[in-house]
């Protein structure tokens, strides 16, 4: 079978000074979905995301919770990862520019830029804005022309990346690919910047300390844009990116902010360092909210969570998407949101799942019945949801998800209108009646079963219901969309056990629960905070000094007899939704396997832990941990002030599984 053509693309790394907002949702979304349709298409398609971790922002939030750099941006980093978790996305790698291949990377990448001539030393004075990581074109005093906070005049050593080479380069790889800036208008903004003469760049600082050094020029480390955008290399092999096969990207997905940053800078230092181009930059709009862009720094923010906690992930994804003309601006409303839940989901989606199966289970057995003669109006239902696939995949295949949708709700639309028209339920048992039916329950299913693979990539968690409802085999996200046609669905085909999809809901309740929620995060303390006095308040120094050196209290053989500790290995491990330290593990303890939850998740990868052998307390009593039931305990040492865990174990010795330690 020959190879399936790569795909590779990528959401923005976004910064970890802040947790996501439904901004960021939509453009990690959007890739999701555009990574899960490629693959629907047979292809291999590899989609990244991650986080930026470095920058005076960093140094200056952690410096405020009062910890290292390091713990601070793990733990947010933690956070990005787990709401991505909870809404479905399948992400292939999240890189993180702390990670040391990146790290090695982004160096690789400075000494092929600088060995081929393109990078020298300089000294820079400017005007600084540190929220955008950017030096900014106004006169001392004035603040950034983008977020309208002071700036900072800094003037520092630095080395230089000759950009103004580079100006008809790309003049001419702009000309020679009009495709490579998406939309048309920000092709024609970056169009104009280019012409305009580009100036060098500062591609180091000296002022900073929390970056990636550089090597050999120390204190020199790189500035965050020649660090971030590498991430898009490292995340697929960094300098050995000819294995994977993945690099240069087929799509970069951006927002408009950093277009030019994506379509000058990146390509340029590219071309520098004698490396391939992406295919595509595509800079999409903005969400606002109350007609401002949604940014932490205004404070009109939407959190994810809230919405997912009460409509589901489904139903954020299709807001997001079907609201949304793909590289406009969209406003953001609570109000659009329950409704288009309610009217397109809950009654258009849901309702024909629902009653189509209902209606099959009572006259058919719950069997998808066989059709009999076809009649113009169900010809007439064929020749559109036929059609419908042909217009969806080529909206999918422009990012025109608001109209591929369109065109499947209308195809819904059509179906409800036949179902009212030919009413199925008032046919009786005769024979003619008994075929009629059948044949109008075959055409509703087989609409519903094209309709679920067209809608899957957007909505994965209803449509892989709706699949197995239907009795269809796989997962839904093994349908070949190339192979979709109409008079597929196969009679006698039992359904699968019927599933709530999406409940109504009244408007009012939804969204005082979603705000109300939404205001509970906005008054939470950061994920990172400093960590609690040792002392309870009021207890004096010298007190609570004399209980730190008190000597703990013995205990005397039979008390640590109690402790029953085994030799377990590991059989699963995976994250659990929502908590983001917490993995779920299954081990072997010699008598029997065990589910034990371990707060481990930010320290260890789960598929790393597979077979390991570790210290367990068998007979500790069983527990809850954030609803996840645990049964025993996984024994870690915890090491330095932030107590990272790391597992006891038997590096010398092939100990017996179930042997006690004592
Ligand atoms: O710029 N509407 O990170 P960032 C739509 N680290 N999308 C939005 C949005 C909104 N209101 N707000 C944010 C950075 N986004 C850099 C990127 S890449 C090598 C480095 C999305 O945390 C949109 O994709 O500020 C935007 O470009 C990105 O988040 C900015 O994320």
């Amino acid at each position: 079978m020959p190879d399936k053509p790569k795909y590779y693309l990528t959401t923005p790394i976004y910064y970890t000074n802040g947790l996501p907002h439904i901004g960021h949702t939509y453009s990690t979304i959007v890739c999701d979905t555009i990574r899960r349709y490629k693959r629907m298409r047979g292809y291999d398609a590899v989609m990244t995301t991650g986080t930026d971790e470095h920058g005076v922002n960093v140094e200056r939030s952690a410096k405020k919770a009062g910890v290292p750099e390091s713990e601070f941006v793990a733990k947010m980093a933690a956070e990005w990862r787990a709401l991505w978790d909870e809404l479905g996305v399948q992400g292939d790698e999240f890189i993180r520019t702390t990670d040391l291949k990146h790290a090695h990377t982004v160096q690789w990448l400075f000494k092929q830029c600088r060995d081929n001539g393109f990078v020298y030393p300089g000294h820079y004075t400017g005007q600084y804005c540190i929220y955008d990581n950017a030096y900014v074109d106004v006169m001392p005093g004035e603040n950034c022309p983008d977020c309208g906070r002071p700036t900072e005049t800094v003037t520092e050593a630095n080395f230089y990346f000759k950009l103004s080479a580079f100006q008809k380069p790309l003049l001419d790889w702009y000309a020679k690919h009009p495709d490579f800036i998406q939309p048309e208008a920000r092709r024609n903004e970056v169009l104009s910047f280019v012409e305009g003469g580009l100036r060098d760049l500062s591609i180091t600082r000296t002022s900073v300390r929390w970056g990636i050094p550089v090597p050999g020029e120390e204190p020199h480390v790189f500035y965050v844009w020649f660090d971030a955008l590498t991430a898009y290399l490292s995340a697929v092999g960094g300098p050995q990116y000819e294995k994977t096969g993945f690099f240069p990207a087929d799509l970069h997905l951006v927002g408009k902010e950093i277009i030019r940053f994506h379509a000058v800078y990146w390509p340029a230092f590219l071309m520098a360092a004698g490396l391939p181009l992406p295919k595509q930059v595509w800079a999409h709009g903005w969400l606002l909210m109350d007609s401002a862009k949604m940014s932490k720094s205004l404070g009109n923010v939407v959190r994810p969570r809230p919405i997912v906690h009460v409509l589901g992930m489904d139903a954020l994804r299709y807001y997001l998407l079907r609201e949304t003309v793909f590289g406009q601006d969209g406003n953001f409303s609570y109000d659009a949101l329950v409704q288009r839940y309610n009217s397109d989901l809950a009654n258009g989606l849901g309702n024909l799942a629902s009653r189509t199966t209902a209606m099959i289970e009572k006259n058919n057995g719950g069997k998808i019945p066989k059709p009999a003669t076809f009649q113009p109006q169900d010809t007439a239902l064929a020749t559109k949801a036929q059609e419908a696939i042909g217009e969806v995949l080529e909206q999918y295949d422009k990012l025109g998800f608001s109209l591929a949708l369109e065109e499947i709700w209308s195809l819904i639309a059509a179906t409800d209108k036949y179902l009212t028209t030919e009413h199925p339920w008032s046919l009786g048992d005769s024979e003619a009646d008994q075929q009629r039916r059948a044949t109008i329950l075959w055409t509703t299913a087989e609409v519903l079963r094209i309709v679920t693979a067209l809608t899957h990539p957007v909505l994965p968690e209803s449509t892989t219901k709706v699949w197995s409802l239907l009795g269809q085999p796989g997962q839904a996200d093994s349908v070949a969309l190339d192979g979709l046609r109409w008079g597929q669905l196969v009679p006698g085909t039992a359904l699968g056990k019927s599933q709530a999809l999406f409940p109504r809901i009244e408007k009012a309740e939804a969204i005082e629960r979603m705000e109300a929620m939404e205001k509970e995060a906005q008054n939470a303390p950061s994920p990172v905070t400093t960590p609690a006095p040792a002392s309870a308040p009021g207890a004096s120094a010298a007190a609570s000094a004399a209980a730190a050196q008190a000597a703990p209290e013995k205990i005397g053989i039979e008390d640590f007899a109690k402790v029953e500790m085994r030799v377990g290995q590991i059989k699963t491990a995976e994250r659990i939704v929502g908590a983001d330290k917490l993995l779920k593990l299954t081990v072997d303890i010699g008598t029997e396997i065990r589910q034990i939850c371990a707060g481990i998740a930010q320290f260890y990868e789960p598929e790393k832990l597979i077979g390991r052998k570790v210290a367990v307390v068998v007979n500790l009593a069983p527990r809850k941990l954030r609803g996840v039931e645990s049964n025993g305990m996984i024994v870690a040492a915890s090491v330095g002030p932030e107590g990272r865990p790391v597992l006891a174990g038997f590096p010398d010795e092939d100990v017996e599984i179930g042997a006690r330690l004592k």
